[in-house]
């Protein structure tokens, strides 16, 4: 059972004619991508706002038409990944990197719905290394003020050189014990100079769809 496949296609439920519609990155927001792509061929009237340089291509390639994040002020409906995801629909996301886009789109969306299966969803946060995007100038001094609030900060490579954002920074993957005050802690992240945005969302998604095994999707 593809589980991803299941949650993201389930979510275009959720959009309608009309509708401006925040576009998600990762493999379970890629599905959803896709068969919003289907609906558009078949003449759903919608405009998307990409949060990634990647699902921007993908969009292109689907013909889904896209509006720059400047020209609006806000989005119906933003569906989109996570890496975590607790009870209190407070979330990890970051893995793929594309936490600031994602973050800025989903702070002006009436409604965020968090497509995810059911490995991702946890009692606790903080299992998932907690991604937070820094400007690369003094990195390394940032990283020491991050590990100060209690973790050790790796710095992300892929394909052995620093990962890169769409944004041109550095993420460093958090490795905390557990995250039991996601409040505060956002806070204090952010307070840092040289950290641009952390991948706790907090109170911002209002639904959480999750894909379950037994090919059912349950609604939180
Ligand atoms: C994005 O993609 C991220 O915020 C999150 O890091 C990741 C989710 O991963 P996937 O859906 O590929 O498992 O939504």
């Amino acid at each position: 059972m593809n589980t991803k496949k299941l949650v993201g296609e389930n979510a275009v439920d959720y959009i309608s004619d009309g509708m401006i519609v925040g576009l998600g990155t990762g493999s379970t927001a890629y599905w959803m991508v896709v068969k919003l792509g289907e609906l558009v061929k078949k003449g759903l009237d919608i405009k998307g706002v990409a949060t990634s340089k990647s699902t921007e291509t993908l969009a292109h390639e689907l013909d889904i038409p896209l509006v720059n994040l400047s020209t609006i002020e806000k989005i119906d409906v933003t569906i989109d990944g996570a890496d975590e995801v607790n009870p209190e629909l407070q979330l990890i996301k970051g893995g793929g990197g594309a936490l600031l886009r994602e973050k800025m789109v989903a702070s002006i969306s009436d409604r965020l719905i968090i497509v995810v299966d059911e490995s991702k969803y946890v009692s606790n946060l903080g299992h998932f290394p907690l991604p937070v995007e820094v400007v690369p100038f003094g990195w390394e001094l940032t990283r020491k003020q991050i590990e100060k609030l209690g973790c050790i900060a790796n710095l992300r490579i892929v394909d052995q050189d620093s990962f890169i954002t769409d944004n041109g920074n550095y993420i460093l993957d958090c490795y905390f014990e557990a995250i039991h005050n996601t409040t505060d802690l956002h806070m204090q992240l952010n307070k840092i100079i040289g950290v641009v945005e952390n991948g706790l969302f907090v109170n911002m998604a209002n639904t959480v769809l999750i894909g379950l095994n037994d090919g059912r999707v349950k609604t939180l």
